[in-house]
């Protein structure tokens, strides 16, 4: 008897073992991108980042690619684009609008009125490390990978009978790259590494261990230094600016990058003497490799997603990816994207870095579209969707850091533009801040920009709970945001409600008086002011000032075809297909359309986006997911998420909407990352939402999807889920309060609320019973 309990136990102990190193295996390897070619483009490279560094790794055989950048590497200088005297032309701009004569105001805004200059600087692309082997031409067995987890990447493959091998990492504690090369037989690694750019003004010096690259922008103040040091085992050589590694079985070239810019204000810096004590304080490969996983997974392990591995799961990422568009029962594959994505923001955006820019921080080019820049008018906003949500708070920092410089730049504006006090930023910044309108009168003259980054610093509240925050960083900044519209806001002589005028609904239908979005940002910002302003006990008739304001603004309004309306009067054309669907941005990433509150404005904005069509380039796409999620449609945001996986192999294509390119980072087409942070976050919204002062569990969750676990997902209140469901329907959830709020729980028509301690889990099960 005895016996054979103690066999049963260890039958069983074997058993769970093997359960649960088998979901082990499954989800170590559905964290993986992985190829069984080298890179035949840009757009199958795979990236890896520090936040201020970013490389695409080609994983070539004869000859390696490792492309990088450095994130303040841009054209132009110091400088304000604010245009001075501009207010002056304020008033008749207005009564243009006022009078419909839409060309006219234009033109006269495009002549008065924009920036100086009218066009912002680009990110510029910093260099390239070769790496040359002469004879791997008949390579085999090869692999090439993205260990999301580890955040390395990594190639593999034979030659001549000896086994190749490369591991690429990014490190944040050590600022530099590490290549770490080893061949499987002694003394058989031979190579020549050497750097280049693409860069007009550029020179590379060396030494017998160390390459230097100098670079200077064209066009601009800012000029680039990047070292690189080898520690090998074998003989170093240089010639030429090129290193020669001989009989070596292992070798680590260790790469870094910096240029003069200090800040917005400021290009003093030394980024000669800044590489050089990087490269001397940087540790061996051993302990570099130690700290960048112990970095990256401090970060990267808070959170688990598992879906099911089909089938499909098996295959190479650019072979899932083509099959996923005939076959998407692929659940694991989502798994995977939110995963990419929260290792894109991990490798784009931490602390004491800028913000994520339209490309993340990877950029192969001198000329990228729309300069690489941060669009604010969806975009940059769009790049930390996920942030919170997918337990990266800290990737957040960089944002509001970029918000704090634009309340600067942009209260300049404010004064010269609307003679008008506190800030606001147009539709793009750059790493200079720009604040003022650019490009053209018609879709650049968009007043919420800042309003609506604002809003980010209240989000990591909702979420973290942080009132030292709250009142350090993010009330004051919010607060000069809501001034600027205090000022700015007027009363329309149709209505006498207050509009916001001149705008723009984000680069449809050119310059107007009174786009919805507008409206819906500013109650928003407005009511995210007045509840800081209670919780902080602070600025009371402040708060008064704006609840009145608010009420005066113009509401959301349903047009003829039954759609929310895009502006004041009820002219949408109902076959307009624009990328853009900003009016309903009050239903998401906004809340003030809801199905519960506000069934009427929930159909009609459904309604505006069944009349905008399901197609769009990448960012759009992402950002329909999360409408349909808001809309507590499974489905449709299913149909969305299938468009967003549609695959575009051949990144010269750049007609025909948006998708995933191989290394599955977003097509508009072209390459931007939003569309990558923005679907992460869509998935996400299908699994709980949390903006309606409740944990709403599984909203819309799609047929696909029927199975699955989440943990440390977070949600506003400062609660961290972990939950499982099967077959469709909810098992349990766990959750652990860190703030110790009263918590209310949803889940289909249940509710349940209870108080909480900080630091507690609290279990329920599928009737939402404590457990
Ligand atoms: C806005 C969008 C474009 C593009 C650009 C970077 O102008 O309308 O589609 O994403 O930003």
């Amino acid at each position: 008897m005895i016996f054979r309990t103690l066999y049963f136990n260890r039958t069983t102990l074997m058993l769970g073992l093997l359960i649960s190193l088998n979901t082990f295996i499954t989800r170590a390897q559905d964290l993986k991108l992985w190829y069984k070619q080298p890179s035949r483009q840009w757009e199958d490279a795979l990236p890896v980042g520090n936040g201020s560094l970013a490389a695409m790794v080609f994983g070539g055989t004869e000859s390696e690619r490792i492309q990088f950048n450095e994130e303040t590497l841009w054209t132009g200088e110091p400088r304000s684009y604010a245009h001075k005297g501009a207010s002056k032309y304020l008033g008749e701009i207005r009564t243009l609008l006022n009078e419909g004569r839409q060309k006219e105001a234009e033109k006269l805004a495009s002549e008065q009125f924009m920036g100086i200059p009218l066009r912002q600087m680009a990110h510029q692309a910093f260099g390239d490390l070769y790496i040359d082997f002469p004879d791997h031409s008949n390579a085999t067995d090869y692999r090439r990978e993205l260990d999301l987890e580890k955040g390395v990447a990594l190639v593999s493959y034979k030659s001549g009978n000896v086994g190749f091998k490369r591991a690429v990492f990014a490190s944040y504690p050590a600022k530099a790259i590490y290549v770490k090369l080893t061949a499987d037989q002694s003394g058989k690694l031979n190579f020549a590494v050497r750097l280049d750019a693409i860069h007009a003004n550029k020179k590379v010096t060396g030494n017998a261990g160390e390459l230097t690259l100098n670079v200077k922008v064209d066009n601009g103040v800012l000029e680039g230094v990047a070292k690189m040091k080898v520690q090998t085992d074998g003989k170093v050589s240089q010639k030429d600016g090129k290193l020669s590694i001989q009989n070596a079985t292992t070798a680590t070239l260790i790469l870094s990058a910096a240029t003069n810019y200090i800040d917005y204000k400021t290009v003093s810096g030394n980024p000669t003497t800044k590489t050089a004590s990087i490269l001397k304080n940087a540790p061996v490969y051993e302990q570099a490799l130690k700290e960048h996983l112990a970095d990256h997974q401090k970060l990267f392990s808070r959170f688990h997603l598992d879906l099911p591995a089909k089938n499909n799961g098996a295959l190479p990422t650019d072979e899932r990816l083509l099959q996923f568009k005939d076959n998407p029962d692929d659940p694991a594959f989502l798994a995977l994207y939110v995963q990419y994505a929260r290792y894109l923001l991990i490798a784009s955006s931490r602390p004491g870095t800028h913000a994520a820019n339209l490309q993340g921080k990877w950029n192969h080019q001198l000329k990228p579209s729309w300069d690489s820049k941060y669009t604010v008018n969806i975009n940059t906003e769009m790049n930390y969707w996920p942030v919170e949500i997918g337990n990266l708070a800290e990737c957040h920092q960089p944002l509001f850091a970029l918000i704090r410089d634009l309340s600067q730049t942009g209260s300049e504006v404010a004064k010269e533009h609307y003679n008008a006090n506190g800030w606001l930023v147009h539709h793009n910044t750059d790493v200079w801040r720009g604040a003022a309108p650019i490009n053209a009168s018609d879709h650049g003259i968009w007043v919420t920009g800042g309003a609506w980054l604002s809003l980010h610093l209240w989000e990591h509240y909702r979420f973290t709970q942080d009132k030292v925050f709250l009142e350090k960083t993010a009330y004051p900044l919010m607060k000069g945001a809501a001034e600027f519209f205090v000022d700015f806001l007027v009363k329309d002589p149709k209505t006498g409600l207050l509009i916001s005028s001149p705008s723009n609904s984000p680069e449809n239908g050119g310059l107007v008086a009174g786009p919805t979005m507008d409206h819906q940002i500013i109650r928003g910002l407005f009511k995210a002011c007045i509840e800081s302003a209670h919780v902080l006990k602070t600025d009371e008739p402040f708060a008064a000032k704006l609840e009145t304001l608010a009420s005066q603004i113009a509401p959301n309004q349903i047009g003829r075809a039954g759609q929310l309306q895009e502006w004041m009067t009820d002219i949408d054309d109902t076959t307009n297909h624009h990328r853009h669907v900003s009016h309903l941005w009050g239903v998401y990433p906004g809340e003030e359309i809801t199905p519960e509150k506000t069934p009427e404005l929930i159909n009609a904005a459904k309604k505006s986006l069944e009349f905008r069509g399901d197609d769009g380039t990448g960012w759009s796409l992402a950002w329909k997911i999360n409408y349909w999620a808001r809309f507590l449609d499974g489905e449709h945001a299913y149909a969305m998420i299938r468009k967003l996986f549609n695959p575009i192999m051949d990144a010269s294509v750049k007609k025909g909407g948006g998708g995933s390119y191989p290394n599955l980072f977003d097509a508009h087409p072209p390459f931007q990352i939003d569309g990558n942070f923005g679907g992460a976050a869509g998935i996400l919204e299908l699994l709980v939402q949390s903006h309606l002062g409740e944990l709403h569990l599984l909203p819309a969750l799609p047929n696909a999807l029927p199975d699955g676990k989440v943990s440390g997902l977070v949600a506003r209140g400062a609660f961290e889920i972990t939950m499982e469901w099967k077959k469709g329907q909810l098992q349990s959830v766990d959750i652990l309060s860190k703030a110790g709020n009263k918590c209310n729980v949803r889940y289909g028509a249940k509710r349940f609320s209870f108080d909480t301690v900080k630091g507690k889990h609290y279990k329920l099960n599928a009737d939402l019973k404590l457990q």
